[in-house]
């Protein structure tokens, strides 16, 4: 069962994957996850008289195997595991010790690998991340390894093949967590709470502790505040945006957000 998926190749799965993601948030959970198999037995051509109990059985087994933040959402790069080349270095892309789960972060590997500032990876990128990646790991790798493992990636992540990666498709390489502001609701608190929040919130996003936005940091923010709106924007209207609200909220016009300028611009009025 495990190596089932073998028979797929990256082209058939991914058709069946995008189907069942419909709305494109990197995970299928509950339900979904029902179909998604059944479907991917009927496609591996299993017999009819695979009936829920078996799905059910199958389900379990396989989510066991390849399940690794064991949470009952299967996401795409759990997904993406089983057809890409399975080699200890390449898993390593995979394998973090930590959870990206700041957007300032994020952005700060975006604006690195973007090099020629374009707002999209492309492959030749890509491969310049993958091959620190792997560095950083103190292994070594040769330039067909690379140059495999990068046209693997492409092959799954850039969904509308036209060479680019954009923002959410690395965001799923780098498997980020949820938006970090989800968690709050600005509307409906009290001046109080909404003090608290903010407090909370301008800690999350000045990361090197200046006591200001800068750089990757008002990066960060914007990418978070409009993906509470419109989940996945691209690059390009990442760029656009933060200059509206940097027209909006940076009044010293500093090119920075200090604190009491993301204050008023959110509408809490600042500690005294
Ligand atoms: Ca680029
Ligand atoms: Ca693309
Ligand atoms: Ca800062
Ligand atoms: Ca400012």
């Amino acid at each position: 069962m495990e190596r089932a998926f073998d028979q797929l190749d990256a082209a058939e799965f991914l058709a069946i994957w995008h189907h069942f993601d419909a709305d494109d948030n990197g995970y299928i959970e509950g339900k979904e996850l029902d179909e998604f198999f059944r479907h991917v037995m009927k496609r591996l051509g299993f017999p009819k008289e695979y009936d829920n109990e078996n799905v059910q059985k199958l389900k379990q087994r396989f989510m066991s195997t390849y399940d690794v933040t064991a949470d009952g959402k299967l996401q795409i790069q759990e997904l993406a595991l089983m057809i890409l080349p399975a080699d200890e270095n390449f898993l390593l892309v995979f394998r973090r010790e930590a959870p990206l789960d700041n957007s300032v972060d994020f952005m700060k590997i975006w604006r690195k690998y973007d090099v020629d500032c374009n707002g999209c990876i492309s492959a030749q990128e890509l491969k310049a991340f993958l091959r620190d990646l792997i560095q950083q790991h103190h292994k070594e790798v040769s330039p067909s390894k690379l140059d495999e493992y990068t046209d693997a990636m492409m092959k799954v992540f850039d969904k509308n093949k036209d060479g680019c990666l954009e923002l959410n498709d690395m965001a799923r390489i780098l498997a980020m967590e949820d938006n970090f502001l989800l968690q709050f609701q600005l509307d409906a608190s009290s001046q109080g709470e909404r003090k608290r929040d903010f407090e909370k919130i301008f800690t999350h996003y000045d990361v090197n502790k200046t006591g200001e936005l800068e750089g990757v940091e008002v990066d960060g923010f914007v990418k978070d505040m409009m993906e509470l709106v419109r989940p996945s924007i691209t690059a390009k209207e990442l760029d656009k945006l933060k200059v509206i609200l940097l027209g909006h909220c940076d009044v010293n016009r500093d090119g920075k957000i200090q604190k009491n300028e993301l204050s008023l611009c959110l509408g809490v009025r600042p500690r005294p």
